[in-house]
C-alpha cells in the first residue's frame, strides 16, 4: 500500500472535483439484500474502454465513456505507476452518511496482477483496511484528503478487505475514483 499525501495540489484537485462534478452521469445504484431493494449510500458511475464489462455486487455496470478530466488523470496515473488502466470506478459520497461497507476488489474481471489507484478528491474521510484471513486482525486507517493518491499494488485485494466508514460530522461531498486493469472479456 502506498500513500501519496497530496499527490495533486488543492487548485488541481478543485479544478478535477468541479470537472467531474459536472461531467460524471452519477447514478443511484440499488442493491437487494435479504430480499430487500435497498439504495446504495453513494453515487456511482463506471467509465471504460469499450469491452471493460464490470460486475459487482450483483450489479452488472452499464459502461459510460470517458470525460476529459477521467481522461487525464488516466493517462497521467497509467504513465507513473506504469499499468495501463482501462477503466474508472468512480463513487460519489455525497456526505458522512454515505459509505462503502468492508470487501475486496477481488472480481475475476480484475487483473489480479495490476494495482488498483484511488483518488481521493473533497472532504477528508477515514478508509480502513483489514486482514482477510485472521478473524481478530487489527485494522489500519487512513485520513485520505483532498487530493490524496492511495496505490493498492498486488496481493493487496487477495489478503485485505477494506471500507469507507459512515462520519455523519463530514458535511462536505467526497469524491473517489479507482482506476483499474480489467481484463476484457474473452482475453482471459
Ligand atoms: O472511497 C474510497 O476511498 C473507497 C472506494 C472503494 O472501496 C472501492 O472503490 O472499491
Amino acid at each position: 500500500m502506498r500513500h501519496f499525501v497530496r499527490w495533486a495540489n488543492a487548485d488541481q484537485a478543485d479544478l478535477w472535483l468541479d470537472a467531474l462534478l459536472a461531467a460524471v452521469p452519477w447514478k443511484q445504484e440499488h442493491i437487494t439484500v435479504f430480499g430487500r431493494r435497498q439504495a446504495m449510500p453513494r453515487l456511482s458511475c463506471w467509465m471504460a474502454d469499450p469491452g471493460c464489462e464490470y460486475r459487482y455486487s450483483d450489479l452488472q455496470n452499464v459502461i459510460e465513456p470517458w470525460v476529459p478530466a477521467a481522461r487525464e488523470l488516466r493517462a497521467r496515473l497509467s504513465d507513473e505507476l506504469g499499468c495501463p488502466f482501462n477503466s474508472l470506478l468512480l463513487n460519489l459520497y455525497r456526505d458522512g452518511r454515505d459509505s462503502m461497507g468492508w470487501h475486496a476488489d477481488d472480481e475475476p474481471e480484475l487483473d489480479p496482477d495490476a494495482p488498483i489507484a484511488s483518488l481521493s478528491l473533497g472532504a477528508t474521510r477515514t478508509f480502513r483496511m483489514r486482514p482477510r484471513r485472521v478473524a481478530s486482525g487489527q485494522a489500519v486507517a487512513w485520513e485520505l484528503r483532498h487530493g490524496d493518491l492511495l496505490v493498492m499494488d498486488p496481493p493487496t485485494q487477495r489478503d485485505w478487505r477494506h471500507e469507507l466508514p459512515r462520519r455523519v460530522r463530514v458535511l462536505a461531498p467526497r469524491l473517489n475514483l479507482t482506476f483499474r486493469k480489467v481484463l476484457p472479456r474473452g482475453v482471459k
